[in-house]
């Protein structure tokens, strides 16, 4: 048994981290023992949330009102964060800690940021494989926050049993705006800011969503009723017990009906598959193999090879020459079963 195992089932801090920091690493040696490690975890549920939102929406200060209402609840909660973009600047991640301060130091409550300059596909990794090491550490919630931008948001809400989009209040033409894919992927929409001068705006943003979310497609996983939009206000804490009341009525009346284990299921095998996929795509990154892709792309550009062939025989190559380097995935995956 790796000596991690024990201390972070127990909920040990330290080793949750040291954990979280052997499964960042690329070291070939510490990625055979990160797949032992969460192959050996007990499987512990926790509900996991993503959240989305622009700059500058409130996720931040959404994070902090709403953890620290959960972990007075007595609920552990782990703040994670998935952001690829490189151009994000260590000033706003230092005004993250500044909005979050209260929650980083509440002992019921682990904030880990996004590796910085990682590609979008190693932070997916990371950030599911983290999911999994808070699970068996004993939390409860885990909230996956991500940018509005790109990809991130489909890969969060596929590493989700709950997707919520947080938005700003905005007049009707704003609404155009949110593209109709991440419309698709909400559960629950959280129209943040409903306080003050913004309060009447945001109402009339909540009244605009929940008409475009009613003309959406139904999923197979809805109850009637959602999803839905929501006011709520990150400063005074206004709607943050309805929203999450909403988010657990929700999670419940998916695993009553099998969507909760069934969604999950799915979702793993889209992990597996996309695993898959990035680790053959990796093989063909490797010095020998891009000299041996040249080669064999100049003989097809000289015409002495057509492509078919040629990508038939480096298939043939690549599954001879790389055999060995899986045994450490092959090692875990039996030790699990
Ligand atoms: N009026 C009002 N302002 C808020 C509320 N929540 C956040 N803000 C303000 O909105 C601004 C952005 O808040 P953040 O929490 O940093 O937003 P963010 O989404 O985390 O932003 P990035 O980290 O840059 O993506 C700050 O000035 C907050 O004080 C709210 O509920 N009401
Ligand atoms: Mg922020």
């Amino acid at each position: 048994m790796d000596e991690l195992t024990e201390p972070l089932t127990q909920g040990n801090r330290r080793a949750l981290s040291r954990a979280i920091t052997l499964i960042e690493s690329t070291r070939p040696d510490h990625r055979a023992r990160a797949l032992a490690l969460l192959a050996e975890l007990p499987q512990r549920q926790a509900l996991r949330i993503g959240l989305s939102g622009t700059p500058g929406v409130g996720k931040s200060t959404f994070i902090e009102a709403f953890g620290k209402m959960l972990t007075a609840q007595g609920l552990k909660v782990a703040v994670l964060a998935v952001d690829p973009s490189s151009a994000r600047s260590g000033g706003s991640i230092l005004g993250d800690k500044t909005r979050m301060e209260t929650l980083s130091r509440d002992p019921n409550a682990f904030i880990r940021p996004s590796p910085s300059r990682a590609e979008l596909g190693g932070v997916a990794r990371r950030t599911r494989e983290t999911v999994r090491l808070c699970e068996a550490a004993g939390f409860d919630v885990v909230l996956i926050e991500t940018v509005g931008v790109g990809q991130s948001e489909t890969l969060v809400a596929e590493m989700s049993d709950l997707f919520i989009l947080l938005l700003a209040p905005a007049g009707g033409d704003e609404l155009q705006g949110v593209k109709r894919g991440i419309m698709e992927i909400a559960d629950i929409i959280l129209v943040n800011k409903a306080d003050g001068d913004l309060r009447e705006t945001a109402m009339r943003t909540v009244a605009d969503y929940a008409g475009a979310l009613r003309l959406l497609r139904k999923r197979p996983y809805d109850p009637e009723g959602f999803p839905k939009a929501l006011p709520v206000s990150a400063y005074t804490g206004e709607g943050l017990d309805k929203a999450w009341s909403n988010m657990t009525w929700l999670a419940d009346w998916r695993r009553e009906h099998g969507h909760f284990d069934g969604r999950r299921a799915e979702q793993a095998r889209h992990w597996f598959l996309a695993e898959l996929r990035a680790g053959l795509l990796a093989r063909l990154d490797r010095p020998e193999v891009r000299a041996r892709l040249r080669e064999m792309g100049d003989a097809v550009a000289r015409g002495e090879s057509d492509p078919d062939s040629a990508a038939a025989h480096m298939l043939d190559w690549l599954g001879a020459a790389e055999c060995d380097s899986l045994t450490a995935g092959r090692q875990a995956h039996e030790r699990r079963a």
